[in-house]
């Protein structure tokens, strides 16, 4: 429960209201002290490039089944401009941190080509990685069943988790591999490119339309399900679980919109909280819309947290 009352604050824009909530008694900030990168992107003494190969699928569909241990399946996400934020004055549902600006309710970011997985990251997958460079590893993370997402992972786990995928598609088969090698690089998705391949181009609310569906998402439940469960045909790019099974690290700082991404180094203090997108199991409708933004400490490491890697160009 209280981890429940962690998460209404950071992803409600509330975060300037802490200090009102706490008298309340039940919010803890989410916050490690001392955070540092963990892992080692070493990749030597594996041979995951012999067992899978990489697919790289330009057309979006139904959700697959991912491969168990195998390399993420990256869908491409065309160029283009997009809408991004949504206006409570206009929309009840959304939150007050989803407003472009005092004086405008959404904005148009333009997003360059790139890549984001059709699945979030598996326990089997981040398994693997885990086994490949003996990275330090929670007693709760390899815990799921291998084909549910990852959890229990802090913002470092994710990014050290990144470095090594793009160490070994380097090496690998394959049109990912191809990508590496020409200079693309594996990375977290940013706030903005999370979005438009949730939102896709008419400013849905959820990516199958603009209702909640319990048959497109795994949300109001009690407990993550295997990537992919729910397929969507209805979704922009065919992704799955980009609305709710567990939230999703990106690799942008949390800050007030408008959405900038060439400040992201600006301002970053102590206090920084990275955002998450999507939502989780436990969530209400509300909070698994396209535009929610949830934020955590970087050392957060909860059980309906995880994320999907993306592939970009340098
Ligand atoms: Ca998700
Ligand atoms: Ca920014």
């Amino acid at each position: 429960m209280q981890a429940r009352l962690e998460l209404r604050l950071w992803l409600t824009g509330r975060i300037a209201m802490t200090e009102r909530f706490k008298p309340g008694g039940s919010l803890t900030r989410v916050r490690t002290r001392g955070f540092k990168h963990g892992g080692s992107p070493r990749a030597a003494g594996f041979c995951l490039a012999a067992m899978v190969s990489a697919v790289i699928a330009s057309t979006a569909t139904a959700a697959q089944a991912p491969s168990m241990a195998g390399f993420p399946d990256f869908v491409e996400i065309p160029a283009g401009p997009f809408t991004m934020g949504a206006d409570p004055a206009t929309d009840p549902r959304a939150f007050d941190n989803e407003r472009w600006s005092p004086s405008q309710g959404e904005g148009t970011v333009e997003v360059a080509a790139f890549y984001l997985a059709r699945h979030e990251v598996t326990v089997a997958q981040y398994a693997a990685f885990v086994n490949a460079t003996k990275a330090p590893v929670d007693a709760n993370t390899l815990a799921g069943q291998p084909t549910h997402p990852v959890t229990f992972v802090t913002w470092p786990n994710a990014i050290a988790y990144c470095r090594w995928l793009e160490s070994v598609l380097a090496t690998a088969p394959g049109p990912a591999g191809d990508l590496v090698r020409a200079g693309w690089r594996v990375r977290l998705p940013t706030d903005a490119q999370w979005e438009k391949v949730a939102r896709g181009g008419d400013r849905r609310a959820y990516p199958w339309g603009d209702q909640p569906r319990k048959d497109r998402g795994n949300f109001e439940s009690t407990g993550v399900m295997p990537v992919g469960q729910f397929a969507c045909p209805e979704c922009p790019y065919g992704l799955a679980d980009m609305s709710g099974n567990v939230w999703e690290w990106t690799s942008s700082p949390y800050q007030p919109y408008p959405y900038d991404p060439s400040d992201d180094r600006v301002n970053l203090d102590a206090d920084a909280l990275w955002v998450m997108r999507g939502g989780h199991y436990g969530d209400a409708a509300r909070q698994v819309r396209t535009t929610t933004r949830g934020a955590a400490d970087p050392g957060a490491r909860r059980a309906f947290i995880g994320f999907r890697v993306a592939l970009v160009p340098r």
